[in-house]
């Protein structure tokens, strides 16, 4: 562990803005939002930031609906050039003191991508959780230019949950949603209110988590300017300052009551493992997990040992209780996850002592609660909360259609690794050419061969409406991968360890070899364990080093062409993305 770096900007000064909400039904459903550049202050202590924003703002307006009411979008390009994010490569992975450039701002001796700043303001909006018709889901390839109409209709046929809206064009994500192209969207409905919760503030409590870097002047002074900054070393951003709801480190003034935080990661790549502490000691039994990605739970979980972990797009809904503090308690959250993360365990109680910058990690600060006023009646939380779902029942999944996805990493020559999945089908009996994956389960061994590697190729997964499928994401990378899928949500039926072996060479343009067993390594650490707070109806799941995921998924009532991904936008901007297309069961046997 190396010496924490003296932080540029002082932590806890500014209060956490809430952003503004946009209530569809006081608009009749219909509303308009505009793409355009702005300014914003990430902090007190910094000059204003020029970024691209919904309506001009980061984060973007709080879009609420209710369930069963239709809500239209306008999103009306208004987006001018250049793009207001400086892109560099820095020449070395660390500076001439050791420190890894991705932890200090500034260019680090990098020079500005020509590039970028050609982006002429291509956007495509993907409401990020939504049962949305595939013409209105933001392929990432259907771009709207400035000034060309995009009008997208959400009909809102789903479960109260928070979800997010943001950028997704093809190749530029990373950028578009840096420069500040992101906004919660929240769904509401009678089940949730009939619970008690708190709704809207003071004590319903949004928290987008992102981090950002700067660039510094001539003299090392930080100046407001957007820095995206990946090494050699690192093809992803890990920018040092975490940022919550566009500011960087903020303080939210609580009363003694229980409030109900809806945390989301929209972090490019980073993944948070937050620890609440009071004193230096974690205090996470003050935080009750009510929902995920998808809403509600169907019970109450406790957040895990050591910490909430949260990767890039997945959501959290907490009830955190405060009631019993005497105004003046402070309550600090902290990450304790290095990056890239790997899924490696960090004990919470020793939260206080994380800064790591070898870890990525400069400044574990989040956020801080600060008591004051006076109490409020202490809530209960109910004991039941979600009854419209269940675990997949044994007998659909003994019949679901079965799918393997490989993650790979394919290093490259004189450019960054290419991070792709490989779509696998089982091999034809006497296909005995080499390029085989095996996948061995005890006795049974199954062999597959690549049917598509790249976003271009080839669509092969066509999931018929109302039928449950089995997918198997397995990891032969060394970085915990949160894949998402577009549509309808998915549930974690099993993480499992493995041990794999590639030959040399066995990672090729389209191709893969590989031998798989479905056994933990020797030198395999990680739990490979499905946490409680993971048992809900889920959209994004964390795919760790030596592990296979599987997921039980039904696509229920949209046909068409989506997407799913690695949800690392650097990754998902180099080829960690594939099509998938849901089709109506009567017309299968008309395909072609
Ligand atoms: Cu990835």
């Amino acid at each position: 562990m190396s010496h924490p770096l003296t932080a540029p900007l002082a932590p806890f000064v500014e209060a956490l803005p809430v952003p503004r909400r946009l209530v569809a039904a006081v608009h009749e459903g219909r509303l308009t939002v505009r793409m355009r550049p702005g300014t914003h202050r990430f902090h007190r202590d910094l000059p204003e930031s020029t970024i691209w924003g919904y309506d001009g703002t980061v984060p973007g307006p709080t879009i609420e609906a209710e369930r069963g009411q239709p809500v239209t979008v306008e999103w009306r390009n208004e987006l001018d050039g250049p793009l207001p994010v400086v892109v560099t490569v820095a020449p070395h992975a660390a500076d001439a003191d050791g420190v890894p450039v991705q932890c200090v701002p500034g260019l680090s001796g990098g020079t500005a991508d020509r590039k970028a700043p050609a982006l002429a303001g291509h956007t495509v909006v993907h409401l990020h959780g939504g049962l949305t018709p595939a013409v209105y889901d933001g392929w990432a390839e259907n771009l709207f230019a400035p000034g060309q109409p995009a009008v997208f209709h959400y009909p809102m046929h789903q479960r109260a949950a928070l979800l997010w809206y943001h950028d997704h064009v093809m190749g530029v994500t990373k950028l578009d949603v840096y420069a500040g192209l992101a906004g919660l969207w929240i769904v509401r409905d009678d089940h949730e209110r009939g619970l008690g919760l708190p709704e809207g503030p003071p004590f319903e409590v949004p928290l987008l988590i992102q981090d950002r870097n700067f660039d510094v002047d001539e003299q090392g002074r930080l100046i407001g300017r957007l820095v995206h900054k990946t090494d050699p070393e690192v093809m992803e951003a890990f920018p040092p300052f975490t940022v919550v709801n566009g500011k960087v480190w903020p303080v939210l003034d609580v009363r003694p009551a229980t409030y109900r935080v809806r945390a989301i990661n929209g972090s490019n790549a980073r993944t948070y493992r937050l620890v609440l502490l009071r004193d230096g000691a974690p205090e996470l039994e003050r935080i009750t997990q009510i929902g995920t990605d998808h809403g509600l739970l169907r019970t109450p979980a406790p957040v895990p040992a050591d910490g909430l972990l949260l990767a890039s797009a997945e959501r959290a809904d907490l009830l955190v209780d405060f009631s019993d503090l005497a105004p003046g308690s402070e309550l600090t959250v902290l990450n304790t996850a290095a990056a890239p993360f790997d899924g490696t365990g960090f004990q919470a109680a020793d939260a206080e002592s994380v800064a790591d910058v070898e870890g990525l990690l400069p400044y574990p600060e989040v956020l801080r609660f600060r008591v004051a006023g006076d109490a409020v009646r202490r809530r209960s939380i109910p004991r039941e909360l979600a009854t419209d779902y269940e675990p997949p029942a044994s007998r659909a999944l003994a019949r679901a259609r079965r799918r393997a996805i490989a993650l790979v990493e394919r290093e490259l020559d004189d450019e960054p690794n290419m991070l792709t999945m490989r779509e696998l089908a089982v091999a034809a009996d006497g296909d005995e050419d080499g390029r085989l994956v095996t996948v061995t389960d005890g006795d049974e061994t199954t062999r597959y061969r690549v049917v598509a590697a790249h976003f271009e190729d080839t669509t092969t997964f066509f999931p018929v409406l109302g039928e449950y499928e089995v997918w198997q994401l397995i990891n032969l990378t060394g970085d915990t991968h949160p894949i998402h899928l577009h549509l309808d949500p998915f549930q974690i039926l099993a993480r499992r360890p493995i041990r794999y072996e590639i030959p040399p060479g066995g990672i090729g343009d389209r191709d893969l070899a590989a031998s798989i067993n479905l056994e933990r390594g020797p030198d395999d650490e990680l739990n490979h364990a499905i946490d409680d707070n993971e048992r809900g109806l889920n959209d994004t799941v964390r795919v760790n080093p030596n592990e296979l995921v599987e997921i039980a998924v039904r696509f229920t009532t949209y046909s068409g062409r989506y997407m799913y991904h690695c949800h690392i936008l650097e990754h998902e901007d180099r080829d960690m993305m594939r099509p998938f297309v849901t089709m109506p069961a009567a017309l299968m046997s008309f395909m072609a």
